[in-house]
């Protein structure tokens, strides 16, 4: 078993790769993007991994299902909700997860149904059913991570980012023996503050991952070296650069793998990044795999992820006893 701990759009363009390959996968995902939209539940991390694994997700948009309408959503700018845009499906799907929340179900115990509707097998868990929310703090005072850096699209100037409900969070049921039983563990290609932060700051976590006796391996979402293809990519690029810049990281894969260094035996670049990254890498004493992190859907991104299965199941342990 693999256990990928994710966040929303690079995780989901990764772990439909690694889905492809036939393992089987268990996917730990951020919840602390979650925000309540029109007094429905959206979990926009959850909701990519469903859809990505369901073989629907929309990579050019960066959220929702493919060829969603937006009737729903234009009737509700009428009526000033105008800077959150919701697909007529993808409402369908968070006013089912809603009304299940409302019968006092566990966001985990949802999750599992919401999969099952869409005939998932991959296990999606959210990292805990508890609320947390990543406030981004700006010259204009504190801020929920949607209005951040949707409705200000990420453009103010911030000095920090905090987790609010972290310390009172608890792993979600069966997050902590995936994490201990699983053969590989694999940090997806995610925001490390706003998305891979918040699953390794839920009480146990860390420590859990960091005292595994198989490997751990993490997948950078930093590639300098190319420009980003859409305006999706292009969003989280600022979003990724102006979150690690506030909370004194540069923006470079050598720096998201110092992040990890005490917690992964290896760390995967793309090719572009292997000359400038190499000697960095090799000073923090991380073992790395260059690959195609850009892969296209299909063939190529199956291959890479297949690639980085084995790098990462092939991997020594470097870690001391935590
Ligand atoms: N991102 C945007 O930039 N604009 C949107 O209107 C928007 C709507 C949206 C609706 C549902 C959903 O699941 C995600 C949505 N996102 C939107 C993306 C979302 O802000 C990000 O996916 C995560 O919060 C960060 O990974």
């Amino acid at each position: 078993v693999i256990v990928v701990l994710c966040g929303g759009f690079g995780a989901a363009r990764f772990v439909e790769g690694l889905a492809a390959g036939g393992g089987e996968l268990c996917c730990v995902v951020n919840i602390a993007d979650d925000f309540d939209y029109v007094g429905l539940r959206v979990c926009p991390d959850l909701d990519s991994v469903l859809y990505a694994l369901a073989g629907v997700f929309d990579e050019h948009r960066g959220w929702g299902p493919v060829d969603d309408s937006f009737a729903a959503n234009d009737a509700l700018d009428r009526y000033g909700h105008s800077w959150f845009h919701l697909g007529d499906r993808d409402l369908g799907l968070s006013l089912a997860r809603t009304a299940w929340l409302r019968q006092g179900l566990p966001l985990s115990e949802v999750t599992q149904r919401l999969a099952e509707a869409w005939g998932v097998a991959t296990r999606i868990v959210p990292a805990t059913d508890d609320r947390v929310e990543t406030m981004v703090h700006t010259s204009d005072g504190s801020l929920g991570f949607q209005d951040f850096a949707v409705r200000y699209h990420g453009e103010l100037p911030v000095h920090g980012v905090s987790y609010a409900g972290i310390d009172a969070s608890a792993p979600a049921p069966g997050v902590c023996a995936a994490i201990e039983r699983a053969d590989l563990l694999v940090i997806a290609p995610s925001n490390p503050i706003s998305s891979i932060g918040p699953v390794l700051a839920v009480p146990g976590l860390r420590r859990t991952i960091a005292t595994r006796r198989r490997p751990n391996v993490a997948v950078s979402p930093v590639i300098n070296g190319a420009e980003p293809a859409t305006d999706a990519e292009r969003s989280r690029v600022v979003l990724r650069r102006t979150l690690m810049e506030a909370t004194g990281h540069v923006h470079r894969p050598c720096a998201v793998a110092a992040m990890y260094a005490d917690m992964v035996d290896g760390f995967v670049i793309d090719h572009v990044d292997a000359d400038t990254e190499g000697d960095a890498l090799a000073a923090l004493g991380v073992p790395a795999l260059a690959t195609d992190l850009l892969a296209p859907r299909g063939e190529r991104r199956r291959a890479a992820a297949e690639e980085i299965a084995r790098f990462g199941a092939a991997l020594a342990l470097r870690r001391g006893e935590a």
